[in-house]
């Protein structure tokens, strides 16, 4: 096992990843901007460099930085987190090449993961169900791409290749509008992501977001950790996820977990992943997978009892996973509440100092947060400032401790997401579970202040 290990990470997940270190007896160095000196896991570390000023480019994103404080401290591995460098191919494999373990997969396994058209048919040739759509990129010859969307049937989507979680890609509804639309993707692709490639797919109207969590060591061993709902989100970005997802018959969401540790053994994918599907009228199609540790892992780490991150180093130090399948067992029902330093209302971020940091607790109540009480929130980076995870026997029962969290939760000084929280605990439609992507865009627009 590593002696010590470096963080390139900020915030809560930074904070996340030291714990896990401390508890398997590894020393962290934490690398920080200057806008991160005052934070609760700098004050915590074991060693903690300063590697450059607030914007990211010149600190969490400054690769060399990174790699030559890993250097100086004698750190032997790297662990990424999630955004900034995690899903960057080419810092994994600069990492590597100084001599360092990267903690995630391989830059090869980023590489085909980052480029979703050969992520796709890597799981279409592993058996993972996906949304029926163009065989790879699509071609430059117009009547061909007519063709195939006639073939898919409208409404259809066009996604950049170089694209994800959002970005890069446009509905088209009518034959009439389909070249212009395929032409505008490429263009805006090529100039955001420098490939034009494009794809297209089925547009499902009114799915919901369902993920599954594997995890995969060095040793063609893999396992599916169940999955998690995440369709409360609102552009892109997540606000509650929970696990497991509220009315799935458990014989489809088995069928598909075993597709994906299937998929990872197929790859020769290590360390923690997310098969991120879309699910609509009982079926699974998966649309892009993350090669990360993700936010919302605490659900599943509540449900299973597994350690996400402590696996995740276990993997990367070249261990067997734990256990097999037959030991993964789900129990009871977790939900997670971003906690995020914006209005509650119109989702202007609201940096500034926290004046009061009360954290709600009692029995099945997880809060992972960097804040305190004189916390300064730091406008260079996401508004996310913590999370609030319960767990309980049944969903019901998670709710009631979450709505007993939320009313516990104080914060002062900023504003906060937490009385959005508190009104969508209480939302019938919520409560009575499987709400689709699109159903928080609309609650907000009837709730409009
Ligand atoms: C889709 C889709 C409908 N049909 N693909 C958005 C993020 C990226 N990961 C894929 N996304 C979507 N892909 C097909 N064929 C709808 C979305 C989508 C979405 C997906 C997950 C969570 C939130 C979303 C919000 C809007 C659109």
């Amino acid at each position: 096992m590593f002696k010590k290990i470096l963080i390139a990470n900020r915030g809560e997940i930074a904070l996340r990843i030291q714990r896990a270190c401390r508890e398997m007896g590894i020393k962290s160095v934490v690398v920080y901007s200057t806008a991160d000196r005052d934070a609760k896991y700098v004050k915590l570390a074991d060693e903690a460099v300063c590697i450059g000023p607030a914007p990211s480019a010149q600190s969490y994103l400054n690769m060399p930085a990174i790699i030559s404080t890993a250097e100086v401290t004698d750190a032997e591995a790297i662990h990424p987190g999630y955004g900034f460098l995690s899903e960057n191919a080419d810092f994994a494999e600069r990492v590597e090449q100084s001599g360092f373990t990267f903690i995630g997969p391989t830059p090869e396994s980023i590489r085909m993961m980052g480029d979703k058209v050969s992520a796709k048919q890597a799981m279409i040739k592993a058996g993972v169900p996906c949304v029926p759509g163009s065989e790879g990129a699509l071609p430059e010859d117009p009547k061909e791409i007519v063709r195939i969307a006639r073939e898919i049937k409208y409404p259809v989507i066009i996604k950049a290749a170089g694209g994800g979680g959002g970005r890069g890609m446009r509905v088209v509804h009518t034959e009439a509008a389909l070249l212009h639309a395929v032409q505008t993707t490429r263009a805006e692709a090529g100039a955001a992501f420098g490939n034009s490639a494009v794809y297209m797919e089925k547009f499902l109207e009114n799915p919901r977001h369902v993920e599954i969590q594997v995890l995969a060591d060095q040793h063609k061993n893999a396992v599916w950790l169940g999955e998690r709902d995440c369709s409360m989100q609102r552009r892109h970005q997540k606000i509650i996820e929970e696990a497991p997802a509220p009315g799935i018959p458990r014989r489809v969401i088995e069928r598909v977990g075993e597709r994906c540790s299937l998929a990872c053994k197929r790859i020769g994918y290590r360390g923690a992943g997310t098969f991120e599907f879309l699910y609509e009228d009982g079926e699974f199609y998966f649309i892009e997978m993350n090669t990360r540790v993700q936010v919302e892992h605490p659900v599943t780490e509540l449900v299973t009892g597994v350690d996400i991150v402590q696996m995740q180093i276990r993997v990367a130090a070249g261990e067997k996973l734990p256990f097999t399948q037959r030991n993964i067992e789900m129990r009871g029902h977790a939900i997670e509440c971003r906690i995020n330093a914006e209005d509650p209302y119109v989702f202007t971020p609201s940096p500034g100092r926290i004046t009061l940091w009360h954290a709600p607790g009692g029995p099945g109540v997880r809060v992972d947060s960097h804040a305190y009480t004189n916390y300064f929130v730091p406008p260079n980076y996401d508004s996310m400032i913590g999370k609030i995870i319960v767990h309980a026997d049944t969903r019901e029962q998670a709710l009631a401790r979450m709505r007993t969290a939320l009313s516990e939760t104080l914060v002062e000084g900023i504003l906060t997401n937490v009385p959005l929280h508190r009104e969508l605990m209480v939302d019938a439609k919520f409560i009575e579970g499987g709400t689709s992507i699109h159903y928080l865009e609309g609650w907000l627009a009837q709730h409009r202040r």
